[in-house]
């Protein structure tokens, strides 16, 4: 695998959910594949979740992992090509990138996105510099529009607690003081569509993710009709991704407090478990009744973004 962005990086589902229980069971198999190899994790953003279950990855493959945190540890990095550095700005991602992949075998990039020029996020401007620069395996670690890692983590998490072949699951908006990116419900959308599943999403008007990941998704903005029967209500917030209002994109359009999930939207639902990906709001997103309850899954979710991230570097370190 050379870089892992998409669903199809992973190739055949069921292959790599086999892998991941197979990994999730004898996690320290495959101590020998990472000797005397190292990953970059470079983040430009914060993480709790992300940073550690790929280094705990890393190190149960018996590889070296070295983290940056660009613009505190390191130099302020140029990301945009031609402009006069006359800025705050130290250095240009495109030396940067052939630098930190000379020190290893493997690229890790957390770099949410701007939320203000559009075509800068959805072409994936920053990611794509270092697939093209570093020639070593990247992984979006949440990119401008995927976070592929989280998407897998969801999906096993799923498969583990499925009480039936074909579960409802719901990707419900729910609101949130600050404007947040689209990358985990692109992804997670992404890899409901793959997956077999009867999947709705949810969402005030002007929330139309882009089709690219949404695909022939259905869409119900009655959060209430929604739910009914579901099995897994999965909640996030997200910015207008600016496919009905491109005047919008990165706004927030709505902080209705009514889509926050509590027991009043659960009643309704097959007795669903409760996911989100974390950092979460609670009584923004999630009440405390809903999210205290046996029904959530979030600290399992979380605990498996370590399971995915093994799959995905054992099959880099594979291919290498
Ligand atoms: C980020 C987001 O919504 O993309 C990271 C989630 C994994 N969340 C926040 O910034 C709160
Ligand atoms: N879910 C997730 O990616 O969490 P972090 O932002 O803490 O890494």
């Amino acid at each position: 695998m050379k870089s892992f962005f998409h669903v199809q990086d992973i190739g055949d589902l069921q292959a790599a959910l086999a892998e991941a229980r197979q990994v999730k069971a004898t996690p320290f198999a495959w101590k020998q594949l990472g000797e005397n190899k190292t990953i970059m994790l470079v983040f430009f953003n914060s993480s709790l979740r992300t940073r550690l279950s790929s280094q705990k990855a890393a190190l149960n493959l018996g590889m070296s992992p070295i983290v940056l945190n660009i613009g505190q540890d390191s130099w302020k990095l140029e990301t945009e090509l031609g402009v006069v550095m006359d800025g705050d700005k130290s250095e240009h991602l495109r030396e940067a990138i052939p630098v930190m992949a000379s020190y290893c075998d493997l690229i890790g990039v957390r770099s949410f996105a701007g939320l203000t020029d559009r075509d800068f996020d959805y072409n994936e401007t920053i990611l794509r510099q270092f697939v093209e620069y570093a020639g070593k395996p990247v992984i979006s670690l949440e990119s401008a529009t995927v976070h592929p890692c989280q998407a897998f983590a969801d999906l096993i998490t799923i498969e583990e607690h499925k009480t039936q072949k074909r579960p409802k699951v719901v990707l419900t908006w729910a609101p949130h003081p600050r404007a947040l990116p689209q990358a985990v419900p692109n992804s997670f959308a992404e890899w409901m569509n793959a997956a077999d599943a009867d999947f709705v999403i949810t969402h005030p008007e002007g929330y139309e993710l882009d089709p690219l990941f949404a695909g022939k998704a259905r869409v119900e903005y009655d959060q209430m009709k929604a739910l009914e029967g579901a099995d897994f209500v999965y909640a996030k917030n997200w910015s207008c991704p600016g496919i009905s209002r491109p005047q919008d994109y990165g706004k927030i359009l709505s902080k209705d407090m009514n889509w926050t999930i509590d027991d009043r939207h659960m009643a309704v639902t097959n007795n669903a478990r409760f996911m989100h990906c974390l950092p979460v709001r609670r009584n923004m997103i999630v009440s405390d009744s809903v999210i205290d309850s046996p029904r959530s899954l979030v600290i399992p979710e979380a605990a498996n973004r370590v399971v995915s991230a093994q799959v995905v570097i054992k099959r880099m370190l594979e291919t290498l």
